[in-house]
């Protein structure tokens, strides 16, 4: 069976191949027969995504999805990291991780300088399928930590209702660059390749994995307005910025407050050194030393793919702000069901406006 953690750690998996093929091929062959009958468009990994109950979802994670609505039983202890894709998932994991298991690891001896952040905890929309017929994750302790890029209004509503959600976004101009850099790495050699522009106007369509991207983070983001005792709103500037003014915000909202002792002992910003952009980009682990993420029996991506630039505002490489209103498009156009959410991109701080 496949298991974040063992015994006496939160910290390594072990995926074993599915056990029965035949079945497998069953479940399969059905599952794409419903999948055939969903609006489609193009994908940026895969040659299709579908469009199923308002968001662009690959064939796999829907099938996911259906699994955690059939299957996954959420605890009220359990906490779910929840972002967009490219938005910061990878430092968040490291963080919460360190952050939720101080007293159980030294700092200098942690599990995330040997495995990286991608094993620290599972990432639900796929990790529910890798264990034939379906995961379990009985055996975490509690607190179980898990990711989802699923966005709020897809979940079952006995995990929405009962457990914690951190939500981390970003400037969407920048996770679009590093989505557009992630996925075409990994898009099929079969297919032709994804060029920036295309891959700019279907974002602005709202066409690309797990999008539209403003519906994603709308749905978080009213649900932490009405429920902000259950949803953390964080945005990947601000960890930028202030990290440890933000781990501090982070550590209190899972329970897991800082004392005065640890402040003074510096244990923060030893936490937020420890998950650093430049700590974690230059472990081997990280650096095509072994570790990975393993999505499904056929993806699996290497560490190093989750470390690209780690920066603010690499998106000016590729838009210009006032001489084509690329940007201009993402920063003032978008309304959402009576909200508008913006960006001053100039100045890199946030307008949320109800
Ligand atoms: P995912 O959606 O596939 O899980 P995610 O981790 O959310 O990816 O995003 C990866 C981005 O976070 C990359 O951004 P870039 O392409 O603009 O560079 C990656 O470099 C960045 N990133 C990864 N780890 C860190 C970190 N410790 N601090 C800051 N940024 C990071």
């Amino acid at each position: 069976m496949s298991t974040y953690l063992l015994t006496d750690q939160n910290a390594y998996y072990h995926p074993t191949a599915i056990s029965d093929e035949n079945q497998t091929q069953t479940d399969n062959q059905q599952h794409e027969n419903f999948v055939a009958t969903l609006p489609k468009n193009k994908g940026w990994r895969s040659e299709n995504i579908f469009l199923y109950n308002g968001f662009w979802l690959s064939s796999d994670v829907i099938k996911g999805l259906l699994l955690i609505h059939n299957h996954f039983k959420p605890q009220p202890t359990d906490i779910f990291l929840a972002s967009f894709m490219k938005c910061g998932t990878t430092w968040f994991k490291a963080l919460m991780f360190a952050t939720i298991n101080r007293h159980r690891y030294k700092l200098s001896d942690h599990p995330l300088l040997r495995t990286g952040p991608q094993s620290m905890f599972p990432f639900l929309d796929t990790h529910i399928f890798l264990d034939y017929p379906v995961t379990n994750f009985d055996h975490l302790p509690a607190p179980r930590l898990f990711a989802t890029h699923f966005g709020y209004g897809l979940l079952p509503k006995s995990m929405t209702s009962r457990c914690k959600f951190v939500y981390v976004c970003r400037d969407p101009k920048d996770a679009l660059v590093s989505k557009w850099h992630f996925m075409s790495k990994l898009r099929s050699k079969e297919l032709t390749p994804l060029s920036f522009s295309e891959a700019y106007e279907m974002f602005c369509n709202g066409v690309s994995e797990y999008g539209p991207f403003w519906d994603h983070v709308l749905g978080y983001w009213k649900a932490s307005q009405e429920s902000p005792d259950k949803i953390l709103f964080m945005k990947y500037e601000d960890m930028k910025r202030e990290p440890v003014v933000e781990l501090k915000k982070l550590a209190s909202f899972m329970g897991m407050p800082f004392t005065a002792e640890e402040e003074g002992r510096g244990v923060v910003e030893e936490i937020v050194k420890l998950c650093s952009f430049e700590n974690l980009s230059n472990l081997d682990v990280n650096k095509g030393g072994g570790g990975g993420q393993k999505f499904t029996t056929k993806v699996v991506v290497e560490n190093q793919e989750f470390f690209r630039k780690g920066k603010v505002g690499d998106w000016k490489n590729y838009m210009t702000y006032r001489r084509d209103e690329r940007a201009d498009r993402f920063d003032h156009t978008q309304q959402v069901e009576g909200y508008w959410f913006g960006i001053r991109s100039h100045k890199m701080t946030w307008i949320c406006v109800a």
